[in-house]
C-alpha cells in the first residue's frame, strides 16, 4: 500500500534545532528558530506563568470540554488585548474570538473560513513570508500568491508592496504581519499602515492579521496599531491572534482568531461557521494555554509581572539590536548591518546570502535559516564578538 510513498525533506527552519544539536563546537550559536532565549541562551517559563499554573492545579475542578470556541474567560481578555480596552469594535459587539491551538491554528482557521465560505477568493502573502503560510492556505484549497515586501537591496519595499496591493482583485484576502514581520523584521510605520488602509477600503480587499509576536516590537499596545486600525475602519478583518512568544507558551499551542464583522448579527453568523470549522479540525481547542493566559490577565498582580517580563524580553532584543551593529564597527560594517538595528522582533534579515550562512555555520558553527534570517535573540554579551568576527570574516574582512 505505501511503496510509492516519497519521502519528503522536513521543515527548513525546525530541521536547524537537529543540525545545532549534533555540533560540537563548543562556541556554536543558534540563531535558528524563532523562540526567545535569554542572556544565557535559554527559554525558561516565565515567573507569571509559573505562579498561574500553580493556581491552576489548585483550583482546577473539571478537564471536561470547554466548546469549540474555547473558554469565555480567555476569549474576554484576548478581546482587549488585541483590540484594545474600551474598543469600538467591542462596545460595537461586532468582533468575535475562538481559541486555537496556537496561532498556527488560527491560520488553519481563517483558512477553512475563507475556503468554504468565500470561495473562488485568492489569498496574498508577502514575498517572503513565514514558510507555514504557503503550506496552511494552500492545504486549505486556497489560490495563493504573491505581493512585494524587500528590495535587492535588502529594505523593505513599500512601493512596490503598495503598487501590488492595488491590482489585487476584488475580494481577495490579504495576509499583513501586523508587527514584527517573520522573516525580514521589516515593519510598516504608522503612515504606512493608513495607506495600506485606504488601498484595502477601495479594493474592498479583506485584511488577515497575523499577529503573532504582539509586545515583542515596541509594546503592546504599540504593537497592536495596525490590527486596531484596519478593525475599527473596516467592516471585515481576520486576526490571527498567538500567546505562544509573549507568554513564552509555545508548546500549550494558545491562540485566538478574532473576526471582525460589519455588526453584531453577521459576526454571529460568521461565529457559527467558525465553529464547524474548528469541531471538523479538532473538535475542542486544548484548555491549558488558555487557562493560564486568563488567570494572568485577570490577576491585576500576575498581570503586572507578566507585563515587566516581557517589557525585559522586547528591550533585550532591541538592545542586542544596536550592540550587533556596534560590534561590527571595527571592521568597517556598521553601515552595511545598520538595518538590524532598525527591525523590530525576533528575527532579523541580515542580507547574508546563503553560501554566507553554509560558512558561519561549517567554519564558525553559527546556524541561521539559509535565507539569511537570524534570531536575534539568539545574540549575548557573550557571543556577539565571535559572531562579529565570523561575519566580518564571510564578508572579506
Ligand atoms: N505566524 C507567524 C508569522 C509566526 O512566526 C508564527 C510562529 O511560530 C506563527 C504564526 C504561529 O505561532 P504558534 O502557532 O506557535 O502560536
Ligand atoms: O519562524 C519561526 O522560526 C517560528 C517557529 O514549522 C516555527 O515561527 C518555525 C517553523 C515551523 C513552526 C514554527
Amino acid at each position: 500500500m505505501f511503496e510509492k510513498i516519497e519521502r519528503v525533506p522536513g521543515d527548513a527552519i525546525l530541521g536547524l534545532i537537529e543540525a545545532f544539536k549534533k555540533d560540537t563546537n563548543p562556541q556554536k550559536v543558534d540563531l535558528g528558530v524563532g523562540v526567545y532565549r535569554d542572556a544565557k541562551g535559554t527559554t525558561p517559563v516565565m515567573r507569571a506563568v509559573k505562579e498561574a499554573e500553580a493556581l491552576l492545579l489548585k483550583n482546577e475542578t473539571t478537564k471536561t470540554y470547554i466548546g469549540s470556541h474555547g473558554a469565555p474567560s480567555y476569549g474576554e481578555v484576548v478581546l482587549p488585548m488585541v483590540l484594545g480596552e474600551g474598543s469600538p469594535v467591542l462596545e460595537a459587539g461586532r468582533a468575535s474570538v475562538t481559541q486555537s491551538p496556537g496561532g498556527t491554528g488560527a491560520l488553519r482557521l481563517a483558512a477553512d473560513f475563507v475556503a468554504h465560505q468565500l470561495p473562488g477568493k485568492g489569498i496574498w502573502v508577502s514575498d517572503p513570508t513565514w514558510p507555514n503560510h504557503h503550506g496552511i492556505f494552500t492545504a486549505a484549497g486556497i489560490e495563493l500568491h504573491k505581493y512585494p515586501y524587500v528590495d535587492a537591496d535588502n529594505r523593505l519595499d513599500f512601493d512596490g508592496m503598495l503598487s501590488a496591493l492595488k491590482q489585487i482583485p476584488q475580494g481577495d484576502v490579504v495576509v499583513l504581519h501586523a508587527c514584527c514581520h517573520n522573516p525580514t523584521g521589516f515593519d510598516l510605520n504608522q503612515q504606512q499602515w493608513q495607506e495600506v488602509l485606504k488601498v484595502l477600503q477601495e479594493r474592498d480587499l479583506l485584511p488577515l492579521v497575523d499577529f503573532a509576536y504582539q509586545g515583542f516590537a515596541e509594546g503592546l499596545d504599540e504593537d497592536a496599531y495596525a490590527v486596531r486600525l484596519l478593525a475599527e475602519n473596516l467592516d471585515n478583518v481576520l486576526v490571527t491572534s498567538s500567546c505562544s512568544k509573549n507568554f513564552g507558551i509555545y508548546n500549550e499551542r494558545t491562540g485566538a482568531l478574532i473576526v471582525v464583522a460589519k455588526n453584531n448579527e453577521e459576526m454571529e453568523n460568521v461565529r457559527s461557521q467558525i465553529a464547524i470549522v474548528a469541531r471538523e479540525n479538532y473538535s475542542n481547542p486544548p484548555a491549558h494555554g488558555g487557562s493560564i493566559v486568563s488567570e494572568i490577565l485577570h490577576s491585576p498582580e500576575l498581570e503586572k509581572v507578566w507585563r515587566e517580563e516581557l517589557t525585559e524580553m522586547r528591550d533585550r532584543i532591541n538592545t542586542l539590536r544596536r550592540d550587533f551593529v556596534d560590534a561590527l564597527k571595527p571592521y568597517g560594517l556598521d553601515e552595511k548591518y545598520a538595518h538590524v538595528a532598525e527591525q523590530r522582533g525576533m528575527f532579523s534579515y541580515t542580507g547574508l546570502t546563503p553560501e554566507q550562512v553554509d560558512r558561519l555555520r561549517d567554519e564558525f558553527g553559527i546556524y541561521m535559516v539559509r535565507s539569511g534570517r537570524a534570531n536575534v535573540a539568539g545574540f549575548s554579551s557573550e557571543n556577539l564578538e565571535y559572531i562579529a568576527k565570523a561575519v566580518a570574516t564571510v564578508n572579506g574582512k
